[in-house]
């Protein structure tokens, strides 16, 4: 690959989606900011995790009751042709997210990446559910992802796309190093995300201050130590009284943020993304080939829970 590469990366994060707020309306607001973001120079705008309706995971109710009102029968549909619509007039790509139901009944927490034709050529669906799948009746709110989604069965695909490669996950996935190790070693130089994080976690006292800061420290570090540049598009604000963080990002491969919204609302940011940068990374300090080891790195594959130190070896 040549050296002074650049790309058009867009973030579109969107403000909340309430319980009220139809298909048309969201997708209206999608296509607004699919709009400016071309205008802009964009090639590849991200949008959020489920971004066609508001957090439903934090609702008790049944699969079938979910399944009827938040999720995506197939993609595209009527509701989301204008997006991609204006992909192919504009030549502008985008990732998005939303709830999948497949003809065999199976639900994936999903995202697709759509090219500059308007063609879908990746689909992602969510590895790291977090959550729980019982009603937890004392909560001031659910997080069911356990309960209405499987584990997605699409590994980590990368895209060849945009004249680069490009990487796709979901929210949680962010706070997992081997979520970006396994798109670095695919030599994905992007890496998109959608996220929905609310303000309070209700599985343990975390103060609130840190929501941001894990959220903000999960991808420096991952943009850095995988080279790679990071797209990251929230969908926060309070819906229905429920706040989640804003804080979307698109940060550089030294781990630096290189755009953040000052809202939580729908806001457009923008970086022409410079893919030498990650050429330079993996040249000379990430130079994978060089200086990993991975007959050192068995026990990230073989086990899940942390267990008892290993026997010492050659001492
Ligand atoms: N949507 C999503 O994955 N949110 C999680 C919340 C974790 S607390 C149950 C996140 O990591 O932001």
């Amino acid at each position: 690959m040549s050296t002074n590469r650049k790309i058009g990366i867009a973030v579109a994060q969107m403000g909340a989606v309430h319980l009220r707020d139809d298909r048309a309306a969201v997708v209206a607001r999608l296509v607004e900011m699919l709009r400016d973001a071309a205008s802009r120079g964009a090639k590849l705008v991200v949008f959020p995790e489920l971004a066609l309706t508001t957090f439903f995971p934090r609702y008790w109710m049944t699969e079938e009751e979910a399944v009827e009102r938040f999720f995506e029968r197939s993609m595209p549909n009527r509701h989301v042709q204008p997006l991609f619509d204006i992909a192919k007039e504009k030549g502008v790509g985008f990732y998005l997210g939303y709830a999948e139901l497949t003809p065999e009944g199976d639900r994936f927490n999903t995202s697709i990446l759509v090219d500059e034709s308007g063609r879908i050529v990746s689909k992602y669906r969510k590895i790291h559910l977090p959550g729980h799948s019982d009603h937890k009746v004392d909560a001031p709110f659910q997080h069911l992802e356990k309960k209405f989604f499987q584990v997605g069965d699409s590994g980590y695909p990368v895209a060849e796309a945009f004249g680069t490669r490009v990487g796709m996950c979901l929210c949680n996935d962010r706070r997992w190093p081997e979520t970006w190790r396994m798109m670095s070693l695919q030599s994905a130089e992007v890496g998109v995300l959608g996220y929905n994080t609310p303000s309070v976690n209700i599985h343990w006292n975390e103060p609130v201050h840190l929501r941001m800061s894990t959220h903000l420290v999960s991808l420096q570090a991952s943009a850095y130590q995988n080279a790679m540049w990071i797209g990251a598009a929230a969908k926060c604000g309070s819906e229905d009284g429920h706040h989640m963080i804003g804080g979307s990002v698109i940060v550089a491969p030294t781990g630096e943020i290189a755009a953040r919204t000052v809202t939580e609302e729908d806001e457009v940011i923008h970086v022409c993304a410079d893919l030498s940068l990650v050429e330079g990374f993996r040249e000379h300090v990430f130079n994978f080939a060089k200086h990993r080891r991975p007959e050192h790195y068995r026990l990230i594959v073989e086990r899940v829970g942390a267990g008892e130190p290993l026997p010492l070896e050659n001492i």
